[in-house]
This record gives structure tokens, sequence and C-alpha cells, in this order.
């Protein structure tokens, strides 16, 4: 695993200089400077097997090397977010990984098909003890865009810093013409945001300090005119983000699970919950050397001191998170393809088993069908059907629905066929107080999987259960 030293300096320097670039001083990088994002480039991890179809990393968790700002902070490889794995459809992903971390340790794949036994989860894995290693090995089945991250203790040690990227492409499976990539994980960090505590815990405790690929505010050198494909991570504990490029469409053309069937509606904001992430085709217009905001919008997700802005009256203020500063550029490309993917549509069988799924809150937390999470009898399924999830939300939170292991579909009630574009989801946001009704395919991989609220400190409050696959 080769980590470059002066990222990683970057990576803290990032977290260190916060909001020092001020939101109207002139950037003399303007026109000259670096192609683009550059800037925030994440380290990569290196694939140390020569063979074409496997990808083997190194990867060991240990705390960041630094005083000040990232204190108390760990990082995949000491870094934050960790290094990107990048594979291809049909790859074998081998990680040797090692745990140079104070406590124990597991590693979930977030989004993607894994056997049972390597979805890093307490009832599949042992937690890696400190000093401990442990190899994950599987297919990488799907293309699209995932990420890492532990699954033991994982309100806190995601919080510290323990995420990272995992891309899978799938060159001869897409359109060309989808922009050049841009890869931007989305987190938050800050003493603020109650470490080891329990306040805070009931509404998920945000950190007050907003990083793309961990810096705060930073300003990039961005090609006018020509298509990006940008894929976001969410991957902060508790933080939704309301997105906006100030003065462009976005199109969605990406979600959980790779490409949409086809391009969504144009849309002012794109919303993208904890553990969610989603493709997006946007083409800069402006003059070379304006400065474009990304911002986070407020989203009233129902925590208890949401309804109140900073001057206890009304939203507070959206949050510049980055700056896309406009160079001379590329431009004059093909349109947008009309249809991304060949995308499988799920079919509802008419004696479907559905499966009710109720979201509720008592005074110690939340609870799954009325009972505390964990201690409600596991949803049942076996190998090869396809099921309903009626999930409904009796509380005053959003929740992100995270299934593990197996891709759904949302399904319209009325005719139970997939809303278009179609497109595959691990992580569904459901607002307080309604419901969605998901298909899900159970593939050949029996075990016990969870499901659970990907505000993690929801998770840990109860917001999470079980489903025992069998064949
Ligand atoms: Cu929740």
């Amino acid at each position: 695993m080769d980590v470059h030293p002066s990222r990683h300096l970057l990576s803290l320097v990032g977290l260190i200089a916060g909001a020092g670039c001020g939101t109207s001083a002139p950037d003399e990088t303007a026109a000259t400077g670096p192609a683009s994002y550059d800037e925030i480039a994440l380290a990569e991890a290196e694939d140390v097997d020569p063979q074409a179809a496997v990808v083997e990393v190194r990867l060991r968790a240990r705390p960041v090397a630094d005083g000040g700002n990232s204190e108390g902070m760990w990082g995949y490889e000491g870094v934050v977010p960790g290094p990107v794995i990048r594979g291809r459809r049909g790859d074998t992903l081998v990680v040797h990984f090692e745990n140079g971390l104070p406590e124990a340790t597991t590693i979930h794949w977030h989004g993607l098909r894994v056997p049972n036994d390597m979805d890093g989860v307490a009832v599949a894995q042992a937690p890696v003890p400190p000093g401990g290693s442990f190899t994950y090995r599987f297919e990488l089945l799907d293309a699209g865009t995932f990420w890492y991250h532990p699954h033991h203790l994982s309100a806190d040690q995601v919080e510290r810093g323990l995420y990272a990227p995992l891309v899978v492409e799938d060159p001869a499976g897409e359109p060309a013409a989808l922009g050049r990539p841009v890869l931007l994980v989305l987190s938050d960090a800050g003493p603020e945001a109650g470490r080891g505590t329990d306040a805070g815990v009931r509404n998920g405790r945000e950190g007050p300090r907003l990083l793309v690929n961990g810096r705060e505010q930073p300003t990039v050198a961005v090609a006018r005119g020509a298509r990006q494909r940008w894929r976001l991570i969410n991957a902060a504990r508790s933080r939704f983000f309301l997105l906006e490029v100030a003065g462009h469409a976005l199109v969605r053309i990406g979600g959980d699970g790779g490409l949409l069937e086809a391009p969504a509606a144009p849309s002012d904001r794109l919303l993208l919950v904890p553990g969610e992430r989603a493709e997006v085709a946007l083409v800069l217009q402006g003059a070379v050397g304006d400065r474009v905001a990304v911002r986070a919008h407020h989203y009233h997700r129902g925590a208890d001191r949401d309804d109140v802005g900073a001057d206890g009256f009304g939203d507070p203020a959206p949050v510049d998170l980055m700056y896309l500063r406009l160079a001379e550029g590329g431009g004059g490309g093909p349109d947008l393809p009309g249809r991304l993917r060949n995308l499988e549509e799920l079919t509802v069988p008419a004696a479907v088993v559905e499966q009710s799924i109720r979201i509720g809150e008592r005074a110690q937390g939340f609870v799954i069908n009325e009972q505390p999470g964990g201690t409600h009898p596991h949803l049942r399924a076996r190998v090869g059907e396809t099921q309903l999830f009626s999930v409904t939300n009796h509380t005053r939170f959003d929740h992100p629905f995270h299934l593990h292991g197996f891709f759904f579909q949302r399904v319209d009630p009325q005719t139970r066929r997939p809303a278009a574009p179609v497109e595959w989801k691990d992580t569904l946001n459901l607002p307080a107080l309604s419901s969605a009704l998901l298909a899900v395919r159970f593939d050949d991989r029996p075990g016990l999987w969870m499901f659970h609220c990907h505000i993690l400190d929801h998770a840990d409050l109860g917001l999470m259960g079980m489903i025992e696959l069998t064949r």
C-alpha cells in the first residue's frame, strides 16, 4: 500500500485550514490552476497482485499521526478518507486488513453483494482485535459507487474517520460520454459532534465542520463546458446533505447500485442521506475565472433542535462546501445519452411474501415492530425469493433505511412496479411519518443479514433488525 506522504499532509492541512478560505477573496490560481480536482484527489489503494482479474490490497487502520485538529482521528492507512479501492465488475477483491487501532474493528462493504461471512457484522465475523488481521475476499458482482467502513462501534469509528470509497467500473457495460469522473466523499467532523458521549445521540450527532474529501471549503479548478461525472458518497454519521451547485441544474444518472436506466429529470437540489451514493452529470457554465459555490442547504430531518435556525428563527443559512473555479476547458462534447443501462425491473409475484417493518419510538430508543431492535423475531426469507418490504416510519425523524447484502427497488403501491427511472438501491431515506414499499430479491447467499438506520446513532439506539435467509 502506497499512501503518498504529501497527500497525507495535504489532507491534514485541509482539515486544519478550515474556514480560512473566505467566500469572496480572489483566487490567483483562477485560469491557470491545475486541470481539475487534483487538489482534492484521494489516496489510491495499490493493487499488489499482477493478475488482471484480481485486485489485492493491504489495508491498515491506525490513528492519524498528528496532533492538533486531527487529535483522536483514525484512518485507513492513516488518511481520512481512506484510500480508494478500484476494481472492475467481475474482479476478485482481496483485502489484507490489519487492525492498528487500540480497539477491535471490522470492515463492512457498504452496498456490495458479498458472501455473508465477508459482511463485517457481528453475527458473521468476530471483530478483529487490536494487532489482529483478517483477509476479506469476494467477487465484485456489480459496477457502482460503494464505500467501506467499520461495522463494530460504528457510530464512533466512522465519526473518527474510518470511511473510504470503493469504485467498481464496467467500461464495456456503460455508454461513453458520461463525463470526466470525479469522486467526492462528503462527511463532517469536529469535537462538538460529542464523541463518546450520550449527548444528542437521539438526534444523531453531527460534526460542525463539513468536509469534501477530508477538506473544509476547498477551491478546485474545473474546465468549463466539459461534462463531469460526479460520484458522491455521504459518509457522515448522521448529517444529510441537501446539495446545490449555484446556478446549475443537477442531473442524476446513477445511485447506490450503479447507473439508472435513464437520466433523472434535472433538479436544483440533490438530497444525499448517510450511506447513500449518487452519480451526477454536470456541465459548468460561465466565464473563465468565475467561482461557483457548491452548497449544503439545511434539511429538516426531524432532529429535536433543527426547527430552530442560528437566529432562533427559520432555517440555518446554507453552508458553502466547496468552490469550483472555472478554467478554460473542453466543451462541445456529445449529449448525455437518453438511455444509460438495460436494467432489470423486479417482478413482484402475485403470491408475494410481504414483510412489515414498522419503525417506532419509545422513551428508551427506537423499536422495530414494537420491540427494541435486535430482540424482535428475525424476518425470514428463502434463497431465490422476491419479497416486498413494507417499511413504515411512525417516528418524527427521517431514517435512511439500509439493507445489507442485497439491492432493492422501490415500487409503486398501486401498480407494484418500480417507478421510473428504475434503479438499484441499498439506502433509502424514509421521511418522518411516511412509508415505502420495497421489492427485494434474495440471491443465493444465505445467512443473517442486517437492516438498520444509517444514522449510526439511531442504529445503536435499536433501529436495526435481521433477515434470516435460508436455502
Ligand atoms: Cu434513523
